[in-house]
């Protein structure tokens, strides 16, 4: 069976969060494959935990989160970088994998795949940052083709080389999320609290409708959740702190729905399969991924982007929605089965084109 190294995102370490959704894709990706057989190892920055995956912690400095740059930035590595640790590390144990897998959404393990002689398969986890990656990728998209994949077609087509992308969606480890059907009063919102999440429209929503607002997920930027609390000082908001997977579900269950309310092009949305698999509604600007995932109407609600009036008449309606098919749809859709059946797909395809 295949040989796979994993290189993980560079900007935290596994299970803090730091990392976003990716996290999620790396322990859901290692765990199913790992099951069918393939020998999976994951290099990630020091202190990462992953379930039963075994992990080879570097040290270094972290690498800034590209999503808080503006589009021209120049590449930057801070010194002793974990990044440049990582992909060092992976240059000297090539020889023992059949096929690296980078999920670092960075210029340097691009720029790196021709000093390799293991091919490298690159799965980006966000839309278009910045021109530099931009053009590293074109690069990759065209001299390795197919090495690149993606959550989503609207994702792919942020980038210029669209067309090249495999689309491998995403999906969760349904065992663990279980349908409740009853719930609270209570809505959820679910995610790194920065400014590309635009948790302030959620706020705003239900300081009009007045619905109860349990937020979930790492305050990435102090200052931007500072502001929040202070532009909307009386609104039926409780921040909830960053949870497990376990405990986050068993809260989850118990919203109304989830409120989703990116401002950027969001890649996949992973809490949204997440609040599906547990029978919550989700309503989400029509915007990126989400648009992919909710049928509007029927599993949650798509709004017009940026419209705070969308959410409050969706949050108004979102008892009409069935939560037997929210629960239905990230079965039938999410599952690590079909993850683990197209991931394998793409690697197979990218060894018959590099062998
Ligand atoms: N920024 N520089 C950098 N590298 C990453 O791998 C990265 C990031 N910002 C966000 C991020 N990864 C993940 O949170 C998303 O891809 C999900």
């Amino acid at each position: 069976m295949l040989k796979l190294l994993f290189i993980s995102t560079p900007v935290g370490a596994l299970g803090t969060g730091q990392g976003g959704g990716v996290e999620l894709t790396i322990q859901n990706v290692a765990q199913e494959l790992q099951q069918r057989g393939y020998k999976i190892e994951v290099v990630a920055p020091v202190g990462s935990v992953l379930q039963n995956i075994p992990v080879t912690e570097i040290s270094g400095n972290l690498q800034i989160a590209v999503q808080t740059q503006g589009r021209d930035i120049p590449i930057c590595l801070p010194s002793d970088s974990t990044l440049a640790n990582m992909l060092d590390y992976a240059r000297q144990v090539q020889d023992e994998y059949d096929l690296i897998v980078n999920f670092a959404f960075d210029w340097l393990p691009f720029y790196l795949t021709p000093f390799f002689y293991c091919p490298i398969a690159h799965f980006i986890s966000m839309g278009s940052m910045t021109e530099a990656l931009d053009q590293i990728m074109s690069q990759i998209a065209t001299n390795y083709p197919h090495t690149i994949g993606v959550y989503t077609k609207s994702q792919a087509d942020t980038f210029p080389f669209a067309d090249t992308c495999t689309i491998l969606s995403s999906a969760i480890d349904l065992s663990l999320y279980q349908f409740v059907s009853y719930p609270g009063k209570s809505l959820a919102w679910l995610g790194r609290i920065a400014p590309e999440k635009a948790l302030e429209d959620a706020v705003a929503a239900v300081n009009i409708t007045g619905t109860p607002l349990k937020i979930y997920g790492k305050i990435q930027d102090q200052d931007y959740w500072q502001k929040i609390q202070q532009d909307f000082p009386n609104s039926p908001i409780e921040y909830m702190g960053f949870l497990s997977t376990k405990e986050l579900q068993q809260e989850l269950g118990q919203s109304r729905a989830l409120l989703m309310t990116p401002r950027w092009i969001e890649a996949f949305g992973n809490v949204a399969i997440e609040a599906l698999a547990c029978g919550v509604p989700v309503i989400a600007y029509s915007r990126g991924g989400p648009a992919e995932i909710v049928k509007d109407g029927v599993t949650g609600f798509l709004v017009e982007p940026d419209s705070i009036e969308g959410l409050v008449r969706a949050i108004n309606q979102v008892d009409l929605i069935d939560r037997h098919k929210c629960r239905q749809q990230a079965e039938i859709e999410y599952s690590l089965t079909t993850l683990g059946d197209r991931f394998s797909a793409w690697f197979n395809q990218i060894l018959a084109t590099t062998s």
